[in-house]
């Protein structure tokens, strides 16, 4: 569920863009970029979780993606999907579905938010204006957390399960192809793309040493042990 919401959410936004007036001879111009996400887990194992990536271009050619709106809704005390991504300018509204109240909140330097308490059947929304991965926490249940990543332009996407991606129509150009997972590092890669479709890249990202460590609330303290008991 988490995974179709968002596709379809790139979809809208793809969608939204070519109603936006961009010319169908443009649109159709570009090659596809293709690639797979591999993950290296404890032990040498390989990871599962590929499909929770987030795969983008960014380079003086790529072009910016239609802003859109999506939800990110808090539910059975969890973000509802776990992550969206988004182009920049998108809007983000962050519906309440539970019987009691949340507190959403992001100290993220690239969008500092507290939505305040509100209970169910209400709806807040944030606009993300600048490129980045905003962590999106709740005040009142510490194990609530939500991730927003706003894309530097319109060329992103999300691998499939096995890892693979696809991005269509890239303008020529030069690009650095930037690969993000909530349980690794950055990876990046100079990517040159000519009129012919470049060889399938393979990004190997590194999650040996991924631990969870626990995010503090929106005032900088630890959660109380009271909180994780609503
Ligand atoms: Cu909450």
């Amino acid at each position: 569920m988490p995974m179709s919401f968002i596709r379809l959410s790139w979809r809208f936004g793809f969608a939204t863009l070519c109603a936006a007036g961009l010319p169908t001879a443009l649109a159709a111009q570009g090659v596809t970029v293709t690639g797979r996400v591999t993950i290296q887990d404890r032990d040498g194992r390989p990871g599962t979780d590929q499909a929770q990536a987030v795969v983008w271009l960014e380079g003086a050619s790529a072009p910016a993606g239609a802003p859109v709106t999506v939800e990110l809704a808090t539910e059975g005390k969890q973000f509802v999907p776990h992550l969206v991504v988004v182009p920049r300018g998108s809007t983000v509204a962050f519906p309440n579905h539970d019987p009691f109240n949340h507190n959403v909140f992001s100290l993220a330097a690239e969008r500092v938010f507290d939505l305040g308490l509100y209970g169910r059947g209400e709806s807040k929304s944030v606009e993300f204006t600048v490129p980045g991965v905003i962590r999106v926490y709740c005040n009142v249940h510490a194990q609530m957390r939500g991730l927003v990543v706003v894309a530097g332009s319109g060329l992103f996407t999300q691998p499939e399960t096995d890892g693979t991606f696809r991005l269509e129509r890239v303008p020529p150009g030069e690009y650095v192809l930037h690969v993000w997972h909530e349980r690794t590092a950055e990876v990046t890669q100079p990517l040159r793309v000519g009129p012919a479709a470049p060889a399938p890249v393979v990004m190997a990202l590194d999650a040996r040493g991924y631990r969870l460590v626990q995010h503090k609330d929106k005032n900088g303290k630890s959660y109380s042990d009271r909180s994780r008991r609503y």
